[in-house]
C-alpha cells in the first residue's frame, strides 16, 4: 500500500459526513495524501501501526478535529465603518432611516469608492486572517459596495487577491443589486440596466464571478428587480442566491425558490409557504444571527419549520460594517444557539456541511470523508458543543487547508511575509 503523506491520531473526529448530526468518533484517525483526505475511521481500525502506514504522524493531543468551517455569507471587503450610525441606532434611529436618509449600505458604498484596492484588500486582509484563526479554511465574500462598474470590479478583484494572500478558498459573489447608489433616485431601471448590462458581464468575463446574489427588501430591490438581476445570472450560467426577508416578508423566499437558487438568506420574515417552496427546491436556509443580534431584531426565522420541511441551516457571521460587524464564527454558532434556538449540533452543521451546500460545494469540503479536500480545524475542546457554548474566546488550535498548516496558535500565519503585501 501507497503511504500517506500524514496520519492524524490522538483525536476524536466530527465528521459531519451524515446528513443528521456531527458525526462524532472518539479515538478517531484522518490521514491525508497531498491536498486531499485520504482515510477516516477509528483508531483500532487502522490497517497497521501509524509509524509505517504515513511519512509524518501528526498528535492531536486530545483535541476534536472537525472540517474547515465555511463562512458562507460575507461582505469582508469594505471602506471605512459605521460605528458612528450604532450610536445613532441606539439613540433610537433605525436601520431603515437611517438607508433612507442616505446612510447605511449607501455610506459604505462612499468609503469603498473612496479606498484605494490596496486599502480594501489591506484591510479585509486582517479580517479574512482572524475568520482563519477560528477554524474558516473556505469563505464567501460579497461586492456591493461599489455599485459602480469600477468599484464593483475592483472589490471582486480584491476577493481574488485575498484568495492568493491567504491559505483560504475564497469564493466571490456579485452583489450588484444590494442598494440603489446615490445619484440614481427615480431612475432605478437604469440602475438595474447597467448591473444586468454592463457590470454584471463584465465582472464575469473577467472571470470575477461564482455566484450572483441580491438584497430583496423594502429598502433595496423588489422581487421583480430581484427577478431581473438572477435572469442576467441564468444567462451567464451562474448560481444565484438572495438577502430574502430580513426585515419584511417580500416573498423572497418563494423567489430563491423558484430560481433554484443555493441559498436564501436571513428569513427572519419568511412565511410557511416560502419555506414549503425552499424545501421543494432545496434551497439551503441561511441563518444570520449577528444581523438579527445587532440590528436587535425581534422576529427569528422559523427554524421549527425549517426543521420539519428538511431544510437545510447553514450559519454565517455576515460579517459587515452595518449590520453585523461580527468576526467570528464560534460566535455566530452561539447565536444561532440562544437567539434562534439550533442546537450545537445544528450550528457546527451549519458551518461545515450546510456552508459547503449554500456554496454548491459540498462534493468538495464541509465534511471529514475520504476523497474531499483536506480543510481541517482541530480544537482544544473536550465535546464539540462546546463549539457553539463558550461566548468569546478561540479554543482553535491549528487549522490545515489543502493538506498544509495554514494557521497555528503556536506559530506566525503562514503566507508571504508582509513586506511582499503592497
Ligand atoms: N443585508 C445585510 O445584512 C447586509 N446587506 C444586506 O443586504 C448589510 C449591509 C450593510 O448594512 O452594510
Ligand atoms: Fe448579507
Amino acid at each position: 500500500m501507497e503511504r500517506w503523506d500524514e496520519l492524524w491520531t490522538n483525536v476524536h473526529l466530527a465528521t459531519l459526513a451524515e446528513p443528521e448530526g456531527v458525526g462524532a468518533m472518539d479515538d478517531g484517525a484522518l490521514a491525508l495524501t497531498g491536498d486531499r483526505i485520504a482515510w477516516v475511521g477509528s483508531r483500532s481500525e487502522l490497517p497497521g501501526p501509524p509509524g509505517e502506514l504515513a511519512r509524518r504522524v501528526r498528535d492531536g493531543g486530545g483535541g476534536w478535529l472537525t472540517p474547515g468551517f465555511v463562512d458562507s455569507h460575507t461582505h469582508l471587503i469594505f471602506g471605512g465603518n459605521r460605528a458612528r450610525e450604532f450610536e445613532r441606532r441606539l439613540q433610537g434611529v433605525t436601520y431603515e432611516e437611517l438607508a433612507r436618509e442616505g446612510g447605511g449600505i449607501r455610506a459604505t458604498v462612499r468609503a469603498t469608492r473612496a479606498a484605494s484596492t490596496d486599502d480594501l484588500v489591506q484591510g479585509a486582509l486582517g479580517r479574512a486572517r482572524e475568520l482563519l484563526s477560528h477554524g474558516v479554511t473556505t469563505v464567501e465574500v460579497k461586492s456591493g459596495y461599489g455599485l459602480d462598474v469600477e468599484t464593483e470590479l475592483r472589490m471582486l478583484r480584491a476577493a481574488r487577491r485575498l484568495q492568493e494572500e491567504t491559505p483560504l478558498s475564497v469564493h466571490a459573489t456579485f452583489l450588484g443589486a444590494h442598494a440603489l447608489p446615490d445619484g440614481y433616485q427615480g431612475r432605478r431601471e437604469e440602475y438595474l440596466e447597467l448591473v444586468v448590462a454592463e457590470t454584471l458581464p463584465r465582472a464575469h468575463e473577467e472571470g470575477l464571478v461564482d455566484s450572483v446574489d441580491a438584497f430583496c427588501e423594502s429598502i433595496a430591490f423588489t422581487g421583480e428587480e430581484c427577478a431581473r438581476v438572477f435572469d442576467a445570472a441564468v444567462e451567464l450560467c451562474l448560481p444565484v442566491r438572495l438577502h430574502a426577508d430580513q426585515l419584511s416578508d417580500g416573498r423572497g423566499a418563494e423567489l430563491a425558490a423558484r430560481y433554484g437558487a443555493l441559498s436564501a438568506d436571513h428569513l427572519e420574515h419568511t412565511s410557511e409557504a416560502g419555506v414549503r417552496a425552499m424545501a421543494r427546491a432545496g434551497v439551503v436556509a441561511g441563518l444570520l444571527p449577528g444581523a438579527f443580534y445587532f440590528l436587535r431584531e425581534e422576529k427569528t426565522p422559523p427554524v421549527e419549520l425549517f426543521r420539519r420541511e428538511g431544510v437545510p441551516m447553514m450559519v454565517a457571521t455576515d460579517l459587515n460594517p452595518g449590520s453585523s460587524p461580527l468576526r467570528s464564527p464560534l460566535l455566530a454558532m452561539n447565536m444561532a444557539c440562544t437567539l434562534f434556538g439550533l442546537t450545537p449540533e445544528e450550528a457546527l452543521a451549519g458551518v461545515t456541511r450546510n456552508g459547503a451546500r449554500a456554496l454548491g460545494l459540498q462534493d468538495r469540503i464541509g465534511t471529514l470523508e475520504a476523497g474531499r479536500d483536506a480543510d481541517l480545524a482541530l480544537w482544544d475542546v473536550d465535546d464539540p458543543a462546546e463549539l457553539a457554548y463558550w461566548i468569546g474566546g478561540n479554543p482553535c488550535r491549528a487549522v490545515v487547508k489543502g493538506g498544509r498548516p495554514a494557521w497555528s496558535r503556536e506559530g506566525p500565519t503562514p503566507g508571504p511575509p508582509p513586506d511582499a503585501v503592497p
